[in-house]
């Protein structure tokens, strides 16, 4: 029987953080054993907000070495730059023109970063979600590992693909999101009631999978909690909640089982045993990460072989869209 396909990416925007592992980065490895696994790193996602070019392209290195030293394994999974496969663009373009104006306008995340970015709002940054959608569609994806933030999005793609089979005949599998029920939301550590996110202009709101030990150990320290003095996992604690679920996801631990386990003490010493737990989960990854990053060479042929198998499964569903929708086929002498 066929392998069921995967597919997911993260944007080159910023250093990674702590929320991107939980929610995403530490489940991509789990799939690659049963599915055929697509991961990219998704540039052209990343200039809907302004970048600063050559940060882009040291940050785009930086997401590809953390892929492979949080356990991709690239004879397993496709492992590719966004921007290298020009079928996501075309894709999209298509896309756009069975996408309604009032579905964009309801996003969630575009709303958030207009709100933020309101003096540079751009039209790529309205039509983001199609060409998401168009990542995962050229792929055939079945399923797609994100945390909650992405969910929207990804009915938007089931829509999209819906609509185009209905219209022009079977052509998109239809894909399923993959959220977990803890950790799939990791809040900043300076305003629990929003998400962490990398571009976050405070750095103690979030923790970098790079950050160092003590770094880390301050962060968590710092990270705002309550006057109760007493530990529990209710909405009225939403910094302490947000803390047990990170001690949660990187322990395996149940969040009753964490609270009956401080129940007589402080919040200084779960930071404490948090922190630890934090710093022991991200050395290996930071080890790794080191060894990787100053071999271009091979991150350069990581990325090469990438955007050759990518390319192909990309480039045999663009041709069956193009098709489809009308195009005259391109003559093979200038293919
Ligand atoms: P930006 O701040 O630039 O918008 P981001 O940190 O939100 O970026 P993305 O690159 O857009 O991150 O997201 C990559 C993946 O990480 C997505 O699957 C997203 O759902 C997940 N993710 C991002 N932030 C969190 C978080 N705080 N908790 C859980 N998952 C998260
Ligand atoms: N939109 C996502 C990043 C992203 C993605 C994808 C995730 C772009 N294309 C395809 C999964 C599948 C975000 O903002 N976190």
């Amino acid at each position: 029987m066929d392998k069921k396909t995967v597919l997911s990416g993260i944007q080159p925007s910023g250093s990674l953080t702590l929320g991107n592992y939980i929610g995403a980065l530490r489940n991509f490895s789990d799939f690659q054993n049963e599915y055929e696994c697509y991961y990219c790193i998704v540039d052209l996602h990343a200039i809907t907000v302004p970048q600063v070019p050559k940060d882009l392209r040291k940050n785009t290195l930086e997401v590809l070495a953390l892929y492979l030293a949080c356990g991709l394994n690239p004879d397993k999974s496709t492992i590719f730059i966004q921007s290298h496969v020009h079928e996501h663009a075309e894709l999209a373009w298509v896309l756009n023109t069975i996408t309604y104006m009032g579905q964009l306008n309801r996003m969630t995340q575009y709303k958030d970063k207009s709100r933020k970015y309101n003096e540079s709002i751009n039209a790529g940054l309205f039509t983001y979600p199609v060409l998401m959608a168009a990542d995962i569609l050229l792929y055939q994806a079945d399923l797609v590992p994100v945390g909650e933030d992405q969910r929207q999005h990804l009915e938007l793609a089931r829509d999209l693909a819906i609509r185009f089979n209905n219209k022009y005949s079977d052509t998109f599998s239809i894909p399923e999101p993959f959220i977990r029920s803890t950790g799939s939301k990791i809040m900043s550590l300076q305003d629990p009631s929003i998400k962490m996110s990398k571009s976050d202009p405070d750095k103690n709101a979030y923790i970098l999978l790079l950050d160092d030990k003590d770094t880390i150990y301050k962060k968590i320290k710092r990270a705002v909690t309550d006057s109760e003095n007493h530990i529990d996992y209710n909405d009225r604690q939403l910094g302490l909640k947000n803390l047990i679920d990170i001690f949660s996801s990187l322990t395996d631990k149940r969040t009753e089982e964490i609270v009956e386990m401080y129940q007589n003490k402080g919040y200084g010493e779960f930071k404490d045993d948090l922190a630890e737990i934090i710093i022991d989960c991200l050395e290996p990854i930071q080890r790794r990460y080191k060894e990787l990053i100053s071999d271009k060479e091979y991150l350069e042929k990581i990325y090469s072989i990438g955007a050759i198998k990518a390319e192909r499964k990309a480039n045999n569903t663009l041709r069956k869209v193009y098709k489809k929708v009308g195009f005259v086929p391109k003559p093979d002498m200038i293919k």
